[in-house]
């Protein structure tokens, strides 16, 4: 595995070059949205890709909750909340098992993998009325 480390390496060095050389930026081309990292395999953290299975929180006339309610995803399957609602929402498992942290209205949380068959109710920590459960199969 030398040559993936050496590689590695490579990548970190043209990533601070690009930092330490304003004019370096040049060549990036577009700027934006360009070169990332791979995301992690498994769930936590940043927001931004893709997931399996997408819930929507929504409001409507003053009630607000997450839909679809139950999501049935696959065991290994990713979940992301995205909140189509005008105030931050959070998707908190009532064990602690996941939780998305609050979601800013018009924003997705990150990708969440579901590695544990069972059926998971959760709550947003803010509006704790609003509840949901999400089945993993
Ligand atoms: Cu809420």
């Amino acid at each position: 595995m030398n040559g993936s480390r050496t590689a590695r390496a490579g990548l970190l060095l043209a990533v601070l070059a690009a930092v330490a050389l304003p004019f370096a930026s040049c060549g990036g081309g577009g700027g934006g949205g360009g070169v990332t990292n791979p995301p992690p395999p498994s769930g936590g953290g940043g927001g931004g890709g893709t997931a399996n299975v997408i819930i929507t929180i929504i409001a409507e006339n003053g009630n607000m909750s997450f839909s679809p309610n139950p999501a049935t995803v696959t065991r290994g399957q990713t979940v992301a909340w995205r909140n189509s609602a005008g105030t931050a929402h959070t998707a908190t498992q009532n064990g602690g098992a996941f939780d998305t942290g609050n979601i800013n209205g018009g924003a997705q949380s990150g990708a969440l993998t579901m590695n544990t068959a069972g059926s998971f109710a959760y709550h947003c920590a803010i509006h704790p009325s609003m509840v949901g459960s999400v089945t993993v199969q």
